[in-house]
């Protein structure tokens, strides 16, 4: 057991050296900021993960967290139709199709990630993440997109 574990870490490390990095860490804070305004996606990446980190005090009901991914045209909208889900909803509608990845609602000393489909990204299109919490969106916020 342990040393297919160790197998399949040497395969993943040796193939990362030559694979694009296909993550990122956003961090967050009880400043609501994000320390990120813009991600880029490489353009090899299949799968792109991000993990959200909250590194302040606060819970989450006083200063909660998420990262969600949308177009840009559907960020304010996304944001207004969550905040009446609460935070037992995530402060997302239900089953919202506007919303092509999100992260769990998180406080201070939380993390979660989340895994992107990259592969549905369009290099031509323009998408925005953002905090759903109510009023956060519009101070965390920031661009993804793909790189060249
Ligand atoms: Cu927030």
């Amino acid at each position: 057991m342990k040393f297919h574990l160790i197998a399949a870490l040497l395969v993943f490390c040796g193939s990362a050296v030559h694979a694009a990095d296909c993550a990122v860490t956003v961090e967050s804070d009880d400043a609501m900021q994000f320390d990120k305004k813009e991600i880029v996606v490489p353009k090899s990446c299949k799968r792109f993960t991000v993990r959200l980190k909250h590194m302040g005090k606060l819970p989450k009901a006083a200063m909660g967290h998420n990262w969600v991914l949308t177009k840009s045209a559907d960020a304010q909208a996304v944001a207004n139709d969550g905040i009446s889900a609460g935070l037992n909803g995530e402060f997302l509608k239900a089953g919202d199709e506007r919303v092509i990845a999100f992260t769990k609602m998180i406080g201070g000393g939380e993390s979660d990630s989340v895994a992107v489909d990259a592969g549905q990204l369009k290099a031509s299109e323009s998408y925005t993440f953002f905090c759903s919490f109510p009023g956060h969106a519009s101070i965390m916020k920031g661009t993804l997109k793909i790189g060249s």
